[in-house]
């Protein structure tokens, strides 16, 4: 197969380095900035406990190089799905399969309102992954992947991406596909509206949100909220929804939210692809979610204070 992933961030670093070790795949990542893209070309490294090992990925940041895939993984963040892609256009065929392995929800809908050939499906990932500089990723957490398509597919579409989890598997990243991705899909965005923006606005790693009261009684508000947007909208989710935050800061204690990380290096934050989507499919839907409303608000004011300077 040839497997390109688009984004050379911590997620998209750590599926390169994990796969290209599989024989019989060509793996390459494909990364916009042309600067960027020869400096790691080759000189990816992987860092896992106390071991780093070099990974030598090809890295381009021409799509035509790679010339058409049959594999994207697309770990761009959200704000940048639709540029990302449609600079990827000579990727894809027909018979391309593309998943995004990205944050929120805002993009399912860019991706699927986009005229792209190939077959889409979708990704989430409990991966644990930090980016410690340039194309160097700190592998720190074995969750499961989740793969699955949204709408109905063809045997030739279901084929692909089993054989796509099996790839992921081979390369150490424990992955099985499943017919209710939405599920999934939301059981992780109600855990990113529980503990992304509180990390911001108090300024800590997960495992400390929760030992603070305040952070914690916003935490289970903001998540009911979007439980109910589920439930409006038919999905069923396993468990509660709040437990699992907990469970996931406790699990993650020494982790900086991926939103945090963003505040801290003054880039745009995932915001409105996290609470911000939830906001307005609720608001689609009649419901008024004042909690995550705010959230939004307390983050685009913190946002505002760097991105305008
Ligand atoms: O997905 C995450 C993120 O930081 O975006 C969590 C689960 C909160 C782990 O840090």
């Amino acid at each position: 197969m040839k497997i390109v992933i688009i984004g050379p961030g911590a997620l998209g670093c750590l599926l390169a380095c994990g796969i290209h070790r599989q024989e019989g795949n060509q793996t390459w990542l494909l990364d916009h900035n042309e600067e960027r893209a020869r400096r790691i070309n080759h000189n990816l490294k992987l860092t896992s406990g106390s071991q780093s090992m070099k990974c030598s990925v090809a890295v381009t940041s021409d799509p035509n190089q790679i010339g058409p895939a049959d594999l994207i993984l697309l770990c761009v963040k959200s704000g940048a799905t639709a540029r990302a892609l449609n600079r990827a256009q000579s990727l894809f065929t027909d018979q391309t399969l593309l998943i995004p392995l990205e944050n929120g929800i805002s993009h399912l809908e860019v991706i699927s309102n986009m005229w792209l050939p190939g077959i889409f499906a979708a990704g989430v990932t409990a991966l644990g992954a930090t980016l410690l500089g340039e194309g160097q990723v700190r592998h720190g957490g074995s969750g499961t992947t989740r793969l699955g398509f949204i709408q109905t597919a063809g045997k030739d579409a279901e084929k692909m991406l089993s054989q796509t989890a099996k790839v992921f598997n081979q390369s150490g990243f424990s992955t099985i596909t499943t017919s209710d991705i939405i599920k999934h899909i939301w059981n992780k965005l109600l855990v990113n509206v529980g503990i992304n923006a509180l990390t911001v606005i108090h300024d800590c790693n997960n495992g400390r949100l929760i030992d603070i009261a305040e952070a914690r009684e916003t935490m289970a508000l903001a998540i009911e909220e979007g439980q109910k947007v589920a439930e409006t909208l038919g999905i069923n989710l396993e468990g509660d929804a709040t437990t699992r935050a907990i469970k996931v800061c406790r699990a993650t204690a020494e982790n900086v939210s991926s939103m945090l990380q963003d505040v801290r290096n003054k880039r745009s934050t995932e915001i409105m692809a996290i609470n911000g989507a939830l906001v307005s499919t609720g608001q689609s839907r009649g419901l008024d979610l004042p909690v995550n409303q705010k959230l939004v608000s307390q983050i685009q004011a913190i946002e505002a204070g760097y991105l305008r300077k």
